[in-house]
């Protein structure tokens, strides 16, 4: 119950008071009292609207339950512009409560939500009330009651029909790997049944998935407009499902396409809504690899000294601590006694889970100096991120 239905029944409560003292049998059709209520001021297209009216006059029968709206010339008529339900009934909450209530289900117009080409709504205008009223309406239209209260005397309220602009909403700032990622799409609009619940399509993805998966998001009761779906990270196997690959670092790209825009948009016109996230590990990046200092090797890969206008190989060991698959790219680096860079090289490389590589590059000393040689790993040359701390071997070569 929302507070307008409490402020109902404190008002009704004062008034049922009242015609106890003036107890009245029939409608004072001098002073007409019967304020209509709808537990919304706006609808969208697809919504139970409750109606509510109080008219303490029309409780005949002080033990039993009355209705209103069916008498002639006291019709109660709930209608847009297009379409009206009348008359309509509405009968009293208790037996003598002065309060008479009602449901009207909205059924919009036909128009297709998901895209596959076919209306995904049964509009439709029947029934006689009390809750079995169905009402075809516009988008952006209105929804008027009226209840003829006595001749000439006819009581109105209205409420306004809108779509809404559709949201989405992570339920966390970061996921970690191995976390269950929840993820709600608000869009009332897309309650389409208020007796069952709906859902609607979600696309995620990752910056090492761009493809990614699209997940159904299930409302989360038969009236809420509220849609949540749960999918999971995987390093090591492909999307699937409610499993999308992502890498430590990714962002996260979460998309839910609303075909059900208010004004000023049109209503053909669809919107893209997206949130994004972040994928953490709780490994720093620059643990996630390990390197070890060089050593030198011949051509045959057997152990040597680097010596003027030989080439030897620089080797290196490159180690994944992770148990998922990471690319890198290896740099070694050689720097004479002056700092100034003699040999620049890198390698591209991936490393399957907790796989060592030895990385060589040959290198031919040309003069006698005192070198240092240092080994570094980054995301790419592009994202330069270390993935372990560098390396740094001195080695001087005389003659
Ligand atoms: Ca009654
Ligand atoms: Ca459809
Ligand atoms: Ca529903
Ligand atoms: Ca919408």
């Amino acid at each position: 119950m929302n507070f307008k239905l409490i402020l109902i029944f404190s008002i009704t409560f004062t008034v049922v008071s009242t015609s106890n003292i003036f107890a009245e049998e029939i409608p004072d059709y001098f002073n007409p009292y019967a304020p209509i209520y709808t537990d919304r001021e706006v609808y969208t297209w697809t919504d139970k609207v409750h109606i509510t009216v109080v008219a303490p006059s029309w409780n005949a029968n002080r033990n039993g339950i009355d209705s209103i709206g069916t008498q002639e010339r006291h019709f109660i008529r709930i209608y847009t512009g297009e379409h009206s339900l009348e008359p309509y009934k509405l009968t009293e909450t208790e037996p003598s409560s002065g309060i008479f209530t009602g449901e009207v289900t909205l059924t919009g117009f036909l128009h297709d939500v998901d895209d596959d080409g076919n209306p995904d709504t049964n509009p439709r205008t029947t029934g006689g009330g009390p809750t079995n009223g169905l009402l075809e309406v516009e988008r952006d239209g209105g929804l008027t009651i009226s209840f003829e209260f006595a001749d000439g005397v006819v009581l109105t309220t209205s409420a306004m029909i809108s779509w809404n602009v559709g949201e989405i909403i992570f339920d966390r700032p970061v996921f970690l790997i191995g976390d269950t990622a929840r993820i709600q799409v608000v869009d009332p609009d897309m309650n389409l049944n208020p007796e069952a619940v709906d859902r609607v399509k979600v696309e995620i993805s990752s910056d090492s998935d761009t493809a990614g998966i699209t997940v159904n998001a299930i409302e989360t009761d038969d009236d809420s407009g509220l849609f949540d779906a749960e999918f999971f990270f995987t390093q090591t196997s492909v999307s699937s499902g409610n499993r999308l690959f992502a890498m430590p670092d990714d962002s996260i790209y979460a998309k839910y396409k609303d075909n059900t825009l208010p004004l000023p948009y049109s209503i053909q016109d669809d919107l893209d809504v997206q949130i994004e996230s972040k994928l953490e590990s709780e490994v720093m990046p620059i643990q996630r690899i390990s390197i070890e200092d060089v050593f030198f090797t011949d051509s045959f890969g057997i152990l040597t000294e680097p010596t003027i206008d030989k080439t030897s190989q620089i080797v290196g060991r490159v180690s994944n601590n992770q148990s998922y698959d990471q690319s890198f790219v290896y740099i070694i680096q050689v720097k004479d006694g002056s700092k100034s860079v003699v040999s620049l090289s890198w390698m591209h490389g991936e490393l399957t889970s907790n796989q060592s590589l030895e990385l060589s590059q040959s290198w031919t000393p040309t003069e006698t100096d005192n070198y240092s040689i240092e080994t570094f790993v980054w995301k790419s040359l592009n994202n330069r991120v270390p993935l372990s701390p560098n390396s740094v071997l001195s080695y001087i070569i005389e003659q």
